[in-house]
């Protein structure tokens, strides 16, 4: 039997899994392994018992109840707010907040006043439900901006289904391939293209929890999903590198991969990785092909649907010549729909004939390839692949008693791409750094706190007032 779209989780359509379309292994994570049945089956009892929700937050440890709370609300149409499980207080509270999650589905954490729906490992169903409406939203995925608390990116069914075609399409990703990833499931990279992916594709994937080198080098896939600091890693271990050198494909992403680890890879593995870029806002715009020119510190051409331009800071074009260097702007059938509760936000991002700013910086060459040159904004840093809005942990680091004025930037880190450092004044009597990346842990996720703090007496200003952070170094 064949099937496929517009089921958004094409592989586990219910008809055709009963026509014996069913694979023993088609989620591994968590030391357990899921077939397509027991998937749909449990998946489908949790679409029973939260079908009247609007939306829930999930709290995204990779674990099998995570999945199937997640496939559980794509079955039923219920919107998913992913929650990183280590959030903080003040970041636990405003998703919740902004996001009107109705419930948790699956683990909670306690104190948050709402109310939990469990999610059965055992329990099936085999009711079947229509396919929910492709514009209905899917997801919000919570991202840093410069400054305040996190948005929430709203993604649409239809969204995620044209940008996971575009990259099966890029990649020649099928059924054949095994994934392997350990990425965090609350972000596009791990959840979206790491989970759904597959499910749509009819790839088995194995989560591996964390991505170590260790992990992938025993896990056996074919295809590979990494942040730079992943391959970083991998080069670090060459006989485990060389491991990967039987897989089909290496695909990094999330983040600038470094040309050096470009090379390294290609030599311990006998091939080069696959670069490609997005954002939360944007799934994957940008990639090379698998049957394409691999190019050391480029991120490929357009996938299908998406166009590319460069324009300057008067909003005029820029060449696309391969040197001149412009702000990137996409339009694609894969965008989000703006933030939640957020309209000044969402329109700022977009220009008035309707194409979205990234807030990258980039060349294009006459070919159609792109090269990521960086960001327009010194406050939003990338560390280890996530995404720290600067302003957050500022505002966190403010909040402590100590602290009289701080400059939160990120400075380059041969591990993570760029590590997160506080400078700070302090006040009379002073504060143990410890301590104050301890209290930014209370507040926001782990991985925004500052690796560093480094105490100075004042900070450097402008005649205006204002911080000079390119000062800062
Ligand atoms: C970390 N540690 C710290 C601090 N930071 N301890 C004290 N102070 C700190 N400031 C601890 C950690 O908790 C950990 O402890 C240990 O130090 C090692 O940390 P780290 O070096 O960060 O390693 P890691 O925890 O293994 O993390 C590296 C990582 C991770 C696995 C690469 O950064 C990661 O999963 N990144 C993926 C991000 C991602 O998926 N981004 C996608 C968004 P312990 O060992 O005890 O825990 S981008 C996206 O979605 C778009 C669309 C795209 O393009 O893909
Ligand atoms: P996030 O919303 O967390 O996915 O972060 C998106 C940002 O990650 C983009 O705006 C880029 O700055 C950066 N990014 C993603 N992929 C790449 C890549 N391949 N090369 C350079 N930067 C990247």
């Amino acid at each position: 039997m064949s099937y496929g779209p517009p089921l958004l989780l094409a592989s586990l359509n219910p008809a055709a899994i009963a026509a014996g379309a069913d694979i023993p292994d088609a989620v591994t994570i968590d030391d357990a392994t899921l077939s397509r049945s027991d998937l749909l089956g449990a998946a489908t009892s949790v679409a029973e018992r939260i079908a009247r929700a609007d939306r829930v937050a999930v709290l995204a440890e990779p674990t099998v109840r995570t999945v199937l709370a997640v496939v559980g609300c794509l079955i039923a149409g219920v919107t998913v707010v992913p929650v990183p499980p280590d959030s903080g207080a003040a970041e636990l509270e405003h998703i919740l907040r902004d996001s009107g999650a109705q419930a948790w589905l699956g683990a909670a954490p306690d104190g948050t006043g709402l109310p939990v729906v469990p999610v059965r490992l055992h329990a099936r169903s085999w009711h079947t439900y229509p396919e929910p409406d492709p514009a209905s939203t899917a997801f919000i995925l919570y991202t840093s901006g410069t400054t305040g608390a996190p948005k929430g990116v709203m993604l649409s069914r239809a969204a995620i289904a044209a940008g996971l075609d575009a990259l099966a399409e890029a990649w020649d990703w099928t059924w054949k391939d095994t994934l392997v990833h350990g990425l965090p499931l609350f972000h596009v990279h791990g959840l979206i293209l790491g989970l759904l992916g597959p499910l749509r594709v009819g790839s088995p994937v194995i989560h591996t929890g964390k991505p170590t080198p260790e992990a992938y080098a025993a896990a056996g896939g074919t295809l590979y999903f990494g942040v730079p600091t992943v391959w970083s890693r991998v080069v670090e271990k060459p006989e485990l590198a060389r491991e990967l050198g039987k897989a089909r494909l290496l695909v990094s992403g999330s983040a600038p991969l470094p040309v050096p680890v470009f090379e390294r890879l290609t030599e311990l593995t006998g091939q080069a990785p696959v670069e490609r870029y997005g954002m939360s806002e944007t799934m994957i715009t940008l990639s090379t092909r698998a049957d394409g020119e691999r190019r050391p510190g480029w991120v490929g051409t357009p996938v299908r649907g998406v166009r590319t331009r460069l324009r300057d800071e008067a909003g005029e074009p820029v060449p696309h010549d391969g040197e001149s260097i412009g702000g990137l702007q996409v339009r694609g059938p894969m965008l989000f729909d703006g933030y939640l509760n957020r309209p000044d936000a969402t329109a700022a991002d977009w220009t008035d004939d309707g194409w979205f700013r990234t807030g990258d910086v980039a060349v294009i060459d006459a070919d159609g390839r792109h090269r990521i040159v960086g960001r327009e904004s010194i406050d939003l840093i990338k560390s280890g692949g996530y995404r720290i809005g600067a302003g957050e942990i500022e505002t966190a680091l403010l909040g402590h008693p100590a602290v009289a004025e701080v400059a939160v930037v990120g400075l380059p880190d041969d591990d993570l791409g760029q590590r997160i450092v506080a400078f700070v004044v302090a006040r009379d009597g002073g504060v143990d750094a410890a301590e104050l990346i301890a209290h930014v842990g209370e507040q926001v996720s782990a991985h925004k706190r500052p690796r560093e703090i480094r105490f100075v007496d004042a900070l450097p200003r402008n005649a205006m007032g204002k911080v000079q952070k390119k000062l800062l170094s």
